[in-house]
């Protein structure tokens, strides 16, 4: 099974080898199609909402032997609702031709979605210069709203020449291809205007900054996996909003600041149908034989508490599993798949001072990227 890491040595192979010349033509699957929606939050401000729909993807069946079922589909550069503007939410939904969620109950997964920004530098391996990791996300779905229902004025700036790369991993338990299609919801204001803070994703990890503390692979039965460093922000800002991304197994995580819980996320199971599926000892679901349901994790609760931080304050995240607590997710051998503890931290900065640290940063170097990428493939999970 592929994992985000290999997601993401295929956009630094691709971004590696085209440089700066990266072209729609050369690197997008689909035609994307935008619908116009009505804004939820700072309408009275211009807000707009826009549901861009990327695919059509075809996913291969979990018997074709080469993928299993599992397809990486990429945005290079994806297309974004807007240009020179603020982000101020977005929320992804993989679905069917007809508009129905593909999900668990229908044998088909969003593995993962991985956001990137190929024109800024990542504020979390920042010594490293790697391009910015703005999100993942998983079959959760979960939204990542900067404007916190319209009690935050901010939003992550989009330039108008920046690359944004979106990888789309879908995972197919069907034996016959299914077509799906990866909708988001973004919600965006033009510019940047005056009294709105600019949003500093930061991928908190304790696999550690720079991913080079620790594979993923399960640590036993039931276990809490802890960075070993820490992460400071070399910047005053408000830490408006905390989004995780687990896999299933996991019961909780929680971010510290300075040694003190200021987060803590739980995972919902099977709330809904969608997130249940049959699956038989194989771990696919041709139903030779005994199966069962399995809840998978459905949704996992945010932190919006706004917190003010100052540049040495330092951040720490341990995420807790357990297999007892709910089945491990598998790779189609039946080996574990390995598992993910990240929070994204959303840091909102005055908008002057952070556009001028945003025009400062230098090129971001995909090859240390990729290096760290392959050194971690490279270890037994
Ligand atoms: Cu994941």
């Amino acid at each position: 099974m592929m994992k985000l890491e290999a997601i993401l040595a295929v956009l630094c192979t691709i971004g590696a080898g085209l440089g700066a010349a990266v072209t729609p033509q050369q690197a997008t699957n689909s035609i994307p199609k935008v619908e116009i929606l009505e804004a939820k939050n700072f309408r009275d401000l211009g807000a707009k909402r826009a549901r861009i729909t990327y695919g059509p993807y075809v996913v291969p069946g979990s018997e074709d032997a080469t993928t299993h079922g599992m397809k990486t589909f990429q945005e290079l550069p994806a297309l974004m609702p807007c240009r020179e503007c603020l982000i101020t939410s977005y929320a992804p939904d993989l679905v069917f031709a007809d508009g129905k969620p593909a999900n668990a109950n229908r044998e088909m997964w969003l593995h993962h979605i991985g956001l990137s920004n190929m024109n800024r530098t990542d504020t979390a391996c920042a010594s490293r210069n790697w391009p910015e990791r703005i999100s993942v996300n998983g079959n959760e779905r979960s939204s990542f709203d900067m404007t916190v229902k319209g009690t935050q004025k901010a939003g992550y700036y989009v330039r108008k020449n920046d690359t944004i790369f979106l990888a789309t991993d879908a995972m197919n338990i069907d034996e016959k291809p299914q077509t799906v299609y990866l909708a988001i919801d973004y919600e965006y204001i033009e510019g940047t205007p005056d009294g709105f803070d600019i949003v500093f994703p930061v991928w908190l990890d304790f696999k550690g900054n720079c991913l080079n503390e620790s594979t993923g692979a399960w640590q036993g039965e039931a276990f809490e996996a802890k960075s070993k460093t820490s992460f400071t922000a070399p910047w005053s800002a408000n830490l408006i909003l905390m989004v995780p991304h687990t896999h299933d197994g996991n019961t909780k995580q929680e971010v510290f600041l300075n040694g003190t819980s200021i987060c803590q996320n739980v995972p919902g199971y099977g709330e809904t149908a969608e997130f249940v599926s049959h699956v038989n000892e194989h771990g696919h679901d041709h139903d030779h034989g005994s199966s069962e349901h399995v809840l998978h994790v459905s949704s996992i609760s945010q932190c919006s508490d706004v917190i003010k931080t100052n540049p040495r304050d330092r951040f720490t995240i341990s995420s807790t599993y357990s297999m007892k607590e709910h089945p491990a997710m598998k790779d189609h051998d039946g080996s574990l798949e390995p598992i993910m503890g990240i929070e994204f931290l959303h840091f909102a900065r005055p908008r002057d001072e952070a556009i001028k640290d945003i025009l400062a940063m230098p090129e971001p170097n995909l090859q240390s990227f990729l290096d760290q990428v392959a050194e971690n493939n490279a270890k037994p999970h």
